[in-house]
């Protein structure tokens, strides 16, 4: 038996874990009995036994560079005090800082990359007790010294390996959106070839994209909707359009209401058209910043110009909902380009006023093109994998240890413009000073004395899960309410 686990926080449990469900499908083709655990931090000390008194061939552990690393050094420490399976880090956290993940004691040995081929051949490798230096793409111990085999190729023809939604209860997945019930996260490509200085892509992905065919994206969605009702999909793709005339017949034969990413780029009155004429429901624009120098020194391979037109077109299709995702705090941007960035947020509301932005701060994961930037100017990053925790987006205070251009006034600020630019959404509800009030703080970049701030997040954490008629009423008229868990992903 392997047992795969990915212990997450409260607020993500209820996206899918389509990694190891990749990785479990995989071993389970190759004829492992599997077991695919996803559970929150509170549980970790009585999984911790289960899976010890299991005693699996080895335990797959699975975590992004966030408090992830932090839940999943407790359960591979406490695992560890009771077993002797070897423990085994695989996702995004473990490839891109494998040498610290594996020098850890709780740690056996690290996969680096896409885990299905990798899982195979080391799951192998260790029931038939053959060399660990022969499986690629791994890291090891030997003789307290840290080996690493070299890379494997990057899996070209994806239909070889599908998500076994059986390795999970999938009804803990099946969430309300968009006046659906039962949505799932679902991903049907891997990789971008574009080269943003703050995404993971270039260097997990090596800046190339590959996507299951269509007929096998429309058969797996088929599957879904007979076995499991499934009423919507919200994608997860890197880059769902990477391959637009793809993505489109995808979407267009489907049959399902859907919501995903965009580059701004791709936008134009016609494929907006086209997406309006399939089920979609919302999608959002990784707007970055209201500044040339930032767009280009992030790499993004679009201007503020650019954006704009995107948004107008957008504007023409009031009913997908709209999002846009915005970085505040890059490397070397100045207290004026932030207040351009809001001044852009406010612009862009002005002409689609459905718009909902979402501001995050810039936050240094390691691998990623502008990750050395930060060292150069100082920045020691977390010694320790659970350290590593600090790069959390969806915390609401925090410091910037790794942006000593930005002060903490400045700080201050971003987290009061990030709650104001959530609220502009209330500027539809035409109430005096209630509509106006976020525009106004944010058109003066003035946060003094936020009074508003708590009795609107009271307002927020009252109707946020409730599924009574008054919560959806509140979620409708104020939609912002509910919408944070959904926008970290975007914040990514
Ligand atoms: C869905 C998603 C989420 C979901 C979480 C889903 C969940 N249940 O955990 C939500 C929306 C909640 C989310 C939140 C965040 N996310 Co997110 N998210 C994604 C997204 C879009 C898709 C993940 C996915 O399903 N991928 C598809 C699967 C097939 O790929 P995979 O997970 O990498 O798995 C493969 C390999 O990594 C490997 N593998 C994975 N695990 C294991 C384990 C073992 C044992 C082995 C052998 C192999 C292995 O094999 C798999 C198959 O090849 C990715 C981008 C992307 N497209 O991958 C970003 C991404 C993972 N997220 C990212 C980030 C930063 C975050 C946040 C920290 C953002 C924030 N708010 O601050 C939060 C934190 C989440 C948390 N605290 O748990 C970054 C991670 C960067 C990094 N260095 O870790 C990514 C890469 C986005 C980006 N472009 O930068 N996210
Ligand atoms: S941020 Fe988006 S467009 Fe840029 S490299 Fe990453 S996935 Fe591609």
């Amino acid at each position: 038996m392997i047992i795969l686990v990915s212990v997450t926080a409260p607020e993500f449990i209820t996206t899918a874990p389509l990694g190891i469900l990749y990785v479990g499908g995989a071993l389970k083709q190759a004829g492992h009995q599997v077991e695919v655990l996803h559970f929150t931090p509170d549980e970790i000390e009585r999984r911790a036994e289960e899976i010890a008194a299991k005693n699996p061939l080895f335990v797959g552990i699975s975590a992004f560079t966030c408090n992830q690393t932090k839940f999943s050094a407790e359960l591979s420490r406490k695992i560890k005090a009771r077993s002797s399976a070897p423990i085994v880090w695989g996702g995004v956290h473990a490839s891109l800082v494998p040498e610290q993940t594996l020098s850890e004691a709780f740690v056996d040995m690290v996969v680096v990359g896409e885990g299905e081929e990798t899982a195979v051949e080391l799951a192998a490798a260790l029931e038939n007790g053959r060399a660990m230096g022969e499986v690629k793409s791994i890291g090891y111990k030997k003789d307290g010294c840290l080996m690493f085999t070299g890379e494997r190729p990057l899996i070209d023809d994806l239909d070889r390996y599908r998500i076994d939604w059986d390795l999970i209860d999938i009804e803990r997945y099946l969430v309300p959106m968009w006046g659906r019930r039962r949505v799932i996260n679902f991903v049907t490509s891997r990789g971008c070839q574009f080269k943003c200085g703050f995404c993971y892509n270039l260097r997990f992905n090596r800046g190339h994209w590959r996507g299951h065919s269509t007929q096998f994206v429309l058969n797996e969605l088929k599957s879904l909707k007979e076995r499991y009702g499934v009423d919507g999909v919200r994608f997860y793709d890197d880059n769902l359009f990477g391959r637009k005339k793809r993505a489109l017949e995808i979407l267009e034969k489907m049959d399902l209401p859907w919501e995903g990413e965009f580059r701004v780029g791709y936008i134009n009155d016609e494929l907006a058209r086209k997406l309006a004429d399939t089920k979609c429901q919302g999608i959002c624009f990784g707007i970055e910043s209201g500044n040339n120098r930032i767009l280009k020194l992030i790499n993004k391979g679009q201007s503020v110009e650019d954006i704009i037109r995107g948004v107008e077109v957008m504007a023409k299709y009031p009913q997908i909902r709209f999002s846009a995702t915005l970085i505040l705090a890059n490397p070397t941007e100045t207290r004026q380009e932030v207040i351009n960035t809001v001044k852009t947020c406010l612009k862009l509301w002005r002409i689609h006023p459905r718009i909902q932005v979402s501001l995050g701060t810039f936050l240094p994961f390691p691998g990623v093109p502008l990750y050395d930037e930060v060292i150069k100017s100082g920045y020691v990053p977390p010694q320790r994998t659970e350290d590593w925790e600090v790069l959390n987006r969806t915390y609401r205070k925090r410091d910037l240890p790794w942006a000593p251009w930005v002060t903490d006034r400045d700080q201050e600020d971003f987290i009061r413009a990030t709650r104001y630019a959530l609220l502009l959404s209330l500027g539809n509800l035409r109430v005096p000073l209630v509509s106006r009030m976020p525009y106004w703080r944010l058109a003066h970049y003035n946060f003094a004395l936020p009074l508003e701030l708590p009795a609107l997040e009271w307002l927020e954490r009252k109707f946020e899960d409730r599924q009574s008629a008054l919560s959806r009423i509140m979620r409708r008229l104020l939609p912002y309410i509910g919408r944070r868990g959904r926008l970290a992903k975007s914040e990514t």
